[in-house]
């Protein structure tokens, strides 16, 4: 008998979660500059994430996801990005949108049921939120089949939970990136739950990026709570697409510190030891100790960039409290080039309605 196939995944770490060197370092980890700049993001990311939760849970804010737990994916991977490269998120990735230059206020304007907060400038080509999961990876194939075509140099990310990874639409999307050699970037934020169903029950392949073998596509692990693993990876893999070397698919092992939304309780399905492991291995914890250790980042860093992040996040609260809720029309304009007959008198209805409401 003669072995057709054989395949590995590596996995890549280089700061431990006891914040200790295990790889020596490339380079630019040798130095405080962006390690530094990453803490900081991330901190800004896990502020914003407490005070969105605090808003939906005072009736101000719709239902939020949060993300806290993937601070890290999402700050190195938007960080890496060039601005002409194109995300295509799913619905956990405010951090991204953030370094991507989206403002903290349109963010929660989404989540406060404003469509406007899906649709902001500084969003250029990158797409909307995406809530139907798994099907953002065949957008993204779409979108990279158009920059090959027109032979730009630029990378689509896009950005799918380990859930995810059973949808049919996942494995498409990598069969076509493949076949198509599509500079796309897939990276699965395997945070180990999608919503109360574990990881362990997903799938029983050993890893999630193993299902980019049977594409014929690179596949590897990183661990999600690494900046620096998260970081060589990514800017390796955003390389290859732009230079046309093929997609890559990018499996970042993180926790889920949260509930899957505001709308679920995971005390109902998930031990309390689970949850416990999960935040020893959190990368915002890990990165501060490591530049405490370095002498990088001190206390008085800490007390003044907290106080720097909750005035920014005040100020984007006020803003989207600030903001006036658009016509009731808005909801039946943006669906039909052309209304319906039904709808275009639910829509006469509707702003007959809210006029007598205003002015009853
Ligand atoms: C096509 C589709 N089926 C079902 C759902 C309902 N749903 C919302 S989130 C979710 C779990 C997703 O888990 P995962 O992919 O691991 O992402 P996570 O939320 O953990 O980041 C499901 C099944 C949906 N949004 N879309
Ligand atoms: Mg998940």
């Amino acid at each position: 008998m003669n072995i057709s196939y054989e395949g590995s995944i590596s996995f890549t770490q280089f700061i431990n979660e006891q914040s200790e060197v295990v790889n020596p370092l490339p380079e630019w980890a040798l130095v405080d500059k962006v390690l530094v700049h990453y803490y900081q993001q991330m901190v800004i990311a896990r502020q914003f994430d407490n005070k969105a939760i605090a808003l939906q849970r005072t009736g101000q804010l719709g239902t939020y996801a949060s993300s806290a737990g993937c601070e890290a994916i999402d700050i190195v991977i938007a960080s890496l990005m060039h601005k002409e490269d194109v995300l295509v998120p799913y619905y956990r990735n405010h951090a991204m949108q953030m370094v991507r230059g989206m403002k903290l206020s349109e963010i929660l304007l989404y989540w406060g049921g404003d469509e406007r907060g899906n649709s902001s400038p500084a969003q250029r080509e990158d797409f909307p939120n995406c809530v139907p999961i798994a099907t953002q990876c065949l957008h993204a194939c779409g979108i990279a089949s158009a920059i090959k075509i027109r032979n730009q140099q630029r990378a689509t990310v896009s950005i799918l939970g380990d859930g995810a990874t059973s949808k049919g639409d996942f494995m498409e999307a990598l069969n076509v990136a493949g076949v198509w050699q599509l500079p796309v970037v897939f990276i699965i934020n395997n945070n180990q739950w999608a919503i109360s169903v574990p990881r362990a029950l997903q799938s029983i392949a050993p890893t999630l990026a193993q299902k980019a073998l049977a594409a014929g596509i690179r596949g590897e692990q990183v661990d999600g709570n690494d900046v620096v693993a998260l970081h060589q990876s990514v800017e390796q893999a955003l390389q290859r697409a732009r230079e046309g070397k093929g997609p890559t698919l990018i499996e970042a092992v993180s926790y889920r510190l949260s509930d899957h939304t505001t709308a679920d309780d995971a005390t109902r399905y998930r031990h309390p030891d689970a949850l416990k492991m999960g935040w020893d291995k959190e990368p915002i914890k890990r990165l501060r100790n490591y530049l405490h250790g370095q002498g990088w980042w001190h206390e008085s860093d800490e007390t003044q960039w907290l106080q720097h992040s909750s005035a920014l996040i005040q100020d984007a609260v006020d803003q989207y409290l600030d903001t006036p809720p658009q016509p009731v029309s808005s909801m039946f304009d943006y669906l039909y080039a052309e209304l319906p007959l039904q709808l275009k008198k639910q829509r006469e209805a509707a702003i007959s309605r809210s006029e007598k409401e205003a002015s009853s």
